[in-house]
């Protein structure tokens, strides 16, 4: 088995491959991967269901996930785009304090999600206040074209 620290130098590299997390100081990232838990997904389960409460933050390490939403007019939940490796998700319901906003589900066998829950999520941005600054931006521009697509 890997030791400890192999994984937390693997990990490391790789959230510094992260663009949102490129230039968070060295010990905050440190600090992240400590606390970081990695959930395991097959093809099709999800990760993320519109409408629960959610108190995680997800970066995908290994695989593809699908975004869907429901929207007026369709009969199901329709796909809104697709996120890979280094991408991450389930920002909003933390920032909006909100309920998860749309469903996300895992489009290969063995994807892998390193999840970060709300108290070290809001270390990690709270701290930050360009970070924070982007988020809430980004969090904003969802909203409204959830809006234009008629998202319900
Ligand atoms: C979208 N509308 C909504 C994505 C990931 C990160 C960023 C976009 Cl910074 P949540 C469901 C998650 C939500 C977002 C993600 O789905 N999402 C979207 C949309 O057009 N959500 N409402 N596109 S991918 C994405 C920007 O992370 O967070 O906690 O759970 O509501």
């Amino acid at each position: 088995m890997r030791s400890t620290q192999a994984r937390h130098a693997e990990y490391f590299s790789f959230l510094r491959s992260v663009s949102l997390l490129k230039d968070l100081p060295e010990e905050k990232l440190a600090k992240i991967v400590d606390c970081l838990e990695i959930d395991y997904f097959d093809k099709g389960e999800y990760i993320i269901r519109e409408g629960e409460e959610g108190n995680t933050f997800f970066i995908i390490a290994k695989g593809e996930v699908s975004v869907t939403q429901s929207t007026e007019g369709f009969p199901e939940p329709q796909e809104i785009k697709t996120l890979g490796i280094g991408d991450y998700f389930g920002e909003k319901a933390l920032i909006s304090e909100d309920v998860r906003s749309a469903n996300i589900i895992a489009k290969e066998n063995d994807t892998q999600c390193l999840v970060v829950d709300r108290d070290n999520f809001n270390q990690m941005v709270g701290t930050y206040e360009e970070l924070q600054a982007y988020l809430r931006e980004y969090v904003e521009q969802l909203s409204i074209s959830d809006e234009r697509r008629n998202a319900v």
